[in-house]
């Protein structure tokens, strides 16, 4: 653009999507300081090092450090653009109430550097109506900045939500080429956060208001988490009525109009097994099926669990592998993962006779301490172990030929060997649900 003024732009939190956010902006040649509590991802990133697995992250960081478009400070710094990536977890009340605490503490620090003119964007998955609270706490702060929505006069500030829907494994792609919601508190504010995303994102740029863009967010992956239980449930279902439940999905996949999702150990990671809970927590009385969607889905783990020590117990003596520990296929992210949940509580119960295969982990995590359960590689696990239990669907699982697993005990929870059921000369039996 020509006599185009780069804003300079601040990232509070730079985790997972944090860092490929600031990385992309400054990719775009605006100026960024990405902001961290922690004194370690500020020292990697300033060596133009990353501190979490992403494709393609790495060289992106390096280029943009080197070139000086990105710093790391844990100090908050005067910019243009504030854009806040914190987490949103739960509180530790073991009732699932969002803890919004995070977002509130980026908002004070922003405060104190806010000038006229400047515009800050939550990007944190939030619940409805954390915008407009983050608003209200900066107007208690600033006095002296008129806040957008709070009076008639054209406002100071500009403040929106946007939220992201990107995939790990492939968040820079779709960082860039995803759709994105842009919701500001008032018109004007959601313009003015769409001239700063159409700098770097390639995908529509939707307006609409704050409100309306973080109930979408949550929205999406509640949706996901329903869908996600139905197969569930059907795998369940099928496994009592003795039906092979990947046939039955493949075969109504076949309508036009039908697209059911695959049955596993359960849902796992930050944002499908959580964000349901924060429309459920908005709305009590009124979210019987989402919550219903999270319990189904937190009892197939338990039901995976049931299913493989019964496996286990009826074969005394046979070595088990439990094949993969991430939350998801082709990842290291093992954060509330039901395969982790599944391995670690049959290492409780079985000790030594329990060997984990997983190719992203370098030791096992902490609660398998003291089980005797260990980590072995997929070709000692094959050559060692009676019994296959599968958790996650790691490419390299897939490919392992229906002959190398021939003599073996199979309960395959993710469905990657159709062919366990009687394709080989000495099949395999094979589980399913
Ligand atoms: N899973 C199944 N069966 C399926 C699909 C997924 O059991 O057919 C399981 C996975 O194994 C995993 C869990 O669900 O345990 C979640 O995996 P995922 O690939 O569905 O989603 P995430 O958590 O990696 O990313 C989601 C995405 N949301 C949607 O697809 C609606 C992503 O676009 C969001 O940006 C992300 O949540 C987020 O940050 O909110």
């Amino acid at each position: 653009m020509q006599g185009d003024i780069k804003p300079e732009v601040c990232v509070i939190g730079l985790g997972y999507i944090g860092l490929p956010t600031a990385a992309i902006i400054a990719r775009a040649n605006c100026p960024v300081t990405g902001i961290d509590v922690s004194e370690k991802v500020v020292e990697t990133i300033n060596r133009g090092e990353i501190h979490i697995e992403e494709v393609d992250l790495d060289g992106l960081v390096r280029g943009v450090v080197q070139r000086g478009m990105l710093r790391a400070s844990t100090q908050i710094v005067p910019a243009d653009m504030f854009v806040i990536a914190v987490p949103t977890p739960f509180e530790k009340d073991g009732e699932h109430t969002p803890d919004t605490s995070y977002v509130m503490a980026a908002a004070t620090e922003v405060a104190g550097v806010l000038k006229k003119g400047d515009c800050i964007i939550l990007e944190s998955t939030s619940p409805v109506g954390t915008t407009e609270a983050m608003r209200d706490l900066i107007a208690g702060l600033r006095p002296d900045l008129k806040l957008p929505g709070l009076a008639i006069e054209t406002p100071d500030i500009s403040i929106a939500y946007c939220p992201e829907r990107v995939l790990p494994g492939k968040i820079l792609e779709e960082l860039t080429h995803n759709d994105r919601s842009i919701g500001g508190i008032t018109p004007r504010c959601a313009r003015k956060a769409l001239a700063f995303y159409k700098r770097f994102v390639r995908g529509a740029c939707v307006i609409t208001d704050a409100r309306s863009a973080e109930m979408t967010k949550l929205v999406e992956n509640a949706y996901r988490d329903i869908n996600i239980a139905f197969a569930n449930e059907l795998s369940i279902i099928a496994d009592h009525m003795e039906l092979d439940v990947w046939e039955v999905i493949r075969l109504a996949n076949r309508h036009p109009r039908v697209n059911i999702l695959q049955p596993g150990p359960g849902v796992g990671g930050h944002c499908i097994a959580v964000d349901p809970y924060f429309i459920i927590h908005g709305a009590p009385g009124q979210s019987p099926l989402i919550r219903t969607g999270r319990e189904v889905n937190d009892a197939k783990m338990h039901h995976v669990a049931a299913r493989a020590e019964a496996l286990i117990t009826d074969n005394p003596g046979i070595p088990v592998a439990c094949m993969g520990l991430a939350f998801k296929a082709n990842i290291d992210d093992f954060r509330e993962s039901p395969a982790r949940f599944v391995a670690a509580r049959l290492a409780r119960q079985f000790g030594d006779r329990i060997k984990v295969v997983e190719p992203h982990a370098a030791k096992l995590p902490a609660e398998f301490g003291g089980t005797g359960a260990e980590l072995v590689d997929l070709d000692t696990a094959l050559e060692t172990c009676g019994i296959l239990i599968v958790l996650v669907d790691h490419d390299v699982f897939k490919v392992v030929p229906p002959e190398e697993r021939a003599r073996v005990l199979v309960y395959d929870t993710r469905g990657i060997w159709p062919d366990a059921k009687g394709g080989s000369p000495e099949p395999g039996l094979r589980l399913a649900g």
